[in-house]
């Protein structure tokens, strides 16, 4: 059976014959148009990146290589003994656009958690920070740090060539997603449990369930299962999403992988962005306490217009790109539904209760250009039931998962050549002139 790295070797050729072609025979074909209100409005729906592995429609959501979510839930290899992918299969379905054998699911498992302990120096400076430090702060902070053994960097300093780049940028990034379990749970068990004993990387466990028993949850088979999933769906989500797009940028600069990951962790620390599934939990427990026992759906929506009115936003609704419920969300929610203590559970149900409700108030309120939950929605609620009650954490779990689809591109751009994002910016006065000239 083919491995990971002779299976990327195969197929680059190709790809890079590919864009050489689009350059050569189709590099003035006019792609759309750009108006005062996409400069102005955060770029949106310009298209104007190149990225390989995912691509987001506004209507079906996000498919992988051409593969839907539940595409993916078919095809993808799970853990031996669960049923829910894993981010290794999905890990290599981005990188390759190829479904893995079980076999090479597991191949690539063993690698990751072969690799998967921290350099000495990182552990100490993990160790040193304060616990009131933010959790997203420290992943940042150690991810960069790491670049302490970067081949890439290392490589470029020899004078490697311009096709040599990939080979080595592929192995940092293996090596950082072999590492950011036990990172983010050193930085667990220090904020919320320092002291106590940190579980060292099992060569027999795959990256989640390493993560989970890392976390102290190796004995929940629920939430290792939940965990898998969760991590493999938010892996990618195409390029101009701001964490994606910020590893995308400082890698363009050829800055190593980890530097350019850590510049999308402080990306995904945003509220509008990676933060929002600790802003959702924080809203609905509110609305929990504020409605007491007896909640109905009358209660919920004054309950969002009073959210609405105040002037917040409804977090975990809404999107930059999607028009329809989010296909995540809609995972999430099933992988809920097939579980008995899940469903019972008075948080997810009162997720569930808001979606009934919330795209019926955000539609008449009338802002919103979508009015339906994304992943957020319901992404903290589920770890909050499972007990894993800090919200400051929630964010550090979508960075672990993040980094399947950022690297893979950063791999890419090193295998297609990409060069320097560099997009010209105007000034209001350099607008109001180019009206008036025009
Ligand atoms: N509740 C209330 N108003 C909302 C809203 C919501 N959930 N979502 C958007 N709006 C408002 C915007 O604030 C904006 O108002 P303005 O004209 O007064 O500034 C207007 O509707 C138009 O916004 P939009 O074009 O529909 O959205 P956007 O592309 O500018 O922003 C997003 C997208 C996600 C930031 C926004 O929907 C939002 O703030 N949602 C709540 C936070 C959230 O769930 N974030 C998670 C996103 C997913 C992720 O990255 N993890």
């Amino acid at each position: 059976t083919k491995s990971l790295r002779d299976t990327l070797k195969e197929i680059i050729p190709a790809k890079q014959e590919q864009l050489k072609k689009l350059k050569a025979e189709h590099g003035d074909t006019v792609v759309g148009e750009v108006k005062v209100e996409n400069i102005i409005g955060g770029m949106r729906g310009l298209k104007a990146m190149l990225w390989e592995a995912s691509v987001l429609d506004p209507v079906e959501g996000i498919r992988f290589h051409g593969l839907s979510i539940p595409d993916c839930q078919k095809v993808l290899p799970a853990a031996p003994g669960g049923k829910e992918i894993i981010p290794e299969s999905m890990l290599w379905l981005l990188l390759t656009g190829q479904v893995p054998s079980a076999e090479q699911t597991l191949a690539l498992s063993q690698e990751l958690a072969a690799k998967g302990a921290l350099p000495k120096f990182v552990e100490d400076l993990v160790d040193s920070f304060p616990r009131t430090l933010h959790p997203m702060t420290q992943l940042g902070m150690g991810v960069a740090a790491l670049n302490h053994d970067s081949a890439f960097q290392a490589a470029y300093e020899r004078g490697m060539k311009k096709p040599e780049y990939w080979v080595h940028t592929l192995e940092d990034c293996i090596d950082l997603i072999a590492r950011l379990p036990a990172l983010a749970a050193r930085i667990y068990r220090n904020v919320y449990a320092p002291g106590t004993p940190l579980a060292p990387v099992d060569g027999s466990l795959d990256l989640v369930g390493n993560y989970a028993n890392m976390l102290g949850y190796g004995e929940n088979h629920s939430l290792t299962e939940y965990l898998r999933l969760y991590i493999a769906l938010h892996g990618d989500h195409e390029g101009g999403n701001a964490s994606a797009h910020a590893a995308h940028l400082v890698g363009s600069t050829l800055a190593d992988p980890y530097l350019s990951y850590s510049a999308a962790l402080f990306a995904l620390a945003g509220p509008l962005h990676g933060l929002a599934n600790q802003e959702v939990l924080r809203w609905q427990m509110a609305m929990q306490a504020e409605l007491g026992a007896d909640i109905t759906e009358e209660k919920i929506e004054a309950y969002l217009w009073k959210t609405l009115k105040s002037g917040q936003v409804v977090p975990g609704y809404g999107h930059g790109v999607l028009r329809n419920p989010d296909p995540r969300f809609i995972a999430l929610q099933e992988f809920c539904d097939g579980k008995p203590e899940l469903k019972a559970s008075p948080i997810i149900q009162l997720v569930n209760q808001t979606f009934k409700v919330a795209p019926g108030v955000l539609k008449a309120h009338g802002k919103t250009k979508n009015p339906y939950p994304n992943v957020d929605a319901t992404s903290g609620c589920v770890l909050y039931h499972y007990g894993l009650t800090e919200f400051k954490y929630y964010t550090v779990i979508f960075g672990v998962s993040r980094a399947l689809g950022a690297l893979t591109q950063l791999v890419w751009a090193r295998a297609l050549g990409l060069p320097l994002e560099r997009p010209k910016s105007m000034s209001m006065d350099a607008l109001s002139k180019f009206i008036a000239d025009s």
